[in-house]
């Protein structure tokens, strides 16, 4: 695959509601898009950071400034074998893995559709139906989240996870479990408590939980095996597993039953089948975050929520429950039993809607093959 072009946008696109976590409102999303040509075809990926560094490190900025300065110089013009090769490319990168992800996931997409394989087969992947549930964010009183929940059962969904955070914990957990006693019911807390809050932690067990996703801080790994050594509830990791080598870390130190995989999280496809292949061979389960993705992100989460560790109901659902209007055709449907149906065409299985994108592109960066680049910024030393 010959490198010839790299088109970086920002495009704006407004949430259908506001999405509260723990750490803050979303509505107002900057979504960055990379589309990179290779030999005629053109490969899409999206960056899934958010916009302020509060579920990660990164942001909208940051990501665009490192594909513009790093990673777009580096990539033009060369020429790959496989789309797991731009792994080594941008390896002395230190973090920003969503920034990498965005770019590398577009390859995948781009190589695909080179072999007339769906990008899902590409990645070895076997489901050709996957298993969704809903995140849904804090609200502001009980009633209103029961009410809430019962909506998305009524849509089929198979697993209901809830957001929390001090304050807006037991008593909202209580009243869902109250009403529906026997669905699939998990808990996010997105790094909100300490270690010291164990014993009020400890109360989830009566609600009998799929699991309590990341309670304690990102960088805590250590602490997250003290905490499941006290609870009977399972603890997935989201925000602490950055790569495979920390999977493997938090499986060995026990501090963790489940993790979700995350594509933007763990730096693309690449790192994130290590972190399936790790789990599967300790036999801990695992399945697909979101990030609130326009359907260019939603279509790779699906490729990737095909391989066989994905055993659990992950957080992908359908484009109407984010947007008025998706920037793929189809948009991702729901089926009435809560799946979505693995589209069977090659690449990415969606068509990006160019005209669109283009109406909500607010800032663009190219830079082409043997010319001069779009942006005239100096290149960085050592390249
Ligand atoms: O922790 O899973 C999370 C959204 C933004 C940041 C972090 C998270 C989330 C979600 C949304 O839970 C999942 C979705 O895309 O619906
Ligand atoms: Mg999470």
């Amino acid at each position: 695959m010959n490198i010839e072009a790299i088109i970086l946008r920002e495009i704006r696109m407004r949430l259908r509601s506001p999405f509260e976590t723990s750490f803050g409102v979303m509505q107002d999303r900057r979504i960055l898009l990379v589309e990179v040509l290779a030999d005629g075809v053109s490969g899409w990926g999206e960056v899934t950071c958010t916009e302020a560094p509060f579920y990660n490190s990164e942001t909208t900025d940051t990501a665009w400034h490192i594909i513009s300065d790093f990673i777009a110089p580096t990539l033009i013009g060369k020429s790959l074998a496989t789309a797991t090769e731009f792994t080594t490319i941008v390896n002395g990168i230190r973090g920003h893995e969503m920034a990498r992800a965005g770019v590398e996931n577009a390859i995948w997409d781009a190589e695909a559709q080179q072999k007339g394989v769906p990008l899902f087969q590409l990645l070895g992947g076997t489901l050709e139906e996957i298993v969704c549930g809903v995140s849904l964010g804090i609200r502001d009183d009980p009633s209103a989240l029961v009410k809430k929940v019962e909506e998305e059962i009524l849509s089929g969904y198979n697993r209901i996870k809830l957001k929390i955070k001090p304050g807006r914990d037991l008593e909202f957990v209580n009243a869902v479990r109250e009403r529906f006693p026997e669905i699939k019911l998990s808990v996010d807390a997105n790094c909100a408590y300490r270690l010291e809050d164990a014993l009020h932690l400890k109360k989830l067990d009566d609600f009998s939980l799929l699991m309590v996703e990341q309670p304690l801080q990102w960088d805590e790994i250590h602490d997250h095996a003290k905490l499941q050594a006290q609870l009977q509830s399972a603890i997935c990791l989201d925000e602490s597993i950055t790569n495979a080598r920390h999977a493997a870390a938090a499986i060995a130190w026990r501090a963790c039953r489940v993790i979700n995989i995350k594509l933007g999280r763990v730096g693309g496809h690449t790192e994130a089948r290590r972190v399936h292949d790790i789990c599967g061979t300790h036999g801990i389960p695992v399945w697909c975050g979101g990030m609130l993705e326009s359907g260019i992100g939603r279509a790779h989460n699906i490729a990737m929520s095909t391989l066989p560790g994905f055993t659990l109901p992950g957080d992908v659902s359908a484009s109407r429950r984010y947007w008025h209007e998706d920037i793929i055709e189809p948009e991702v449907e729901v089926t009435p039993s809560g799946t979505i149906h693995v589209p069977q065409v090659p690449g990415l299985g969606y068509k990006v809607r160019a005209k669109l994108v283009d109406d909500l592109t607010v800032r663009t960066n190219r830079w082409r093959a043997n010319s001069s680049v779009a942006d005239p910024r100096p290149k960085p030393l050592n390249q």
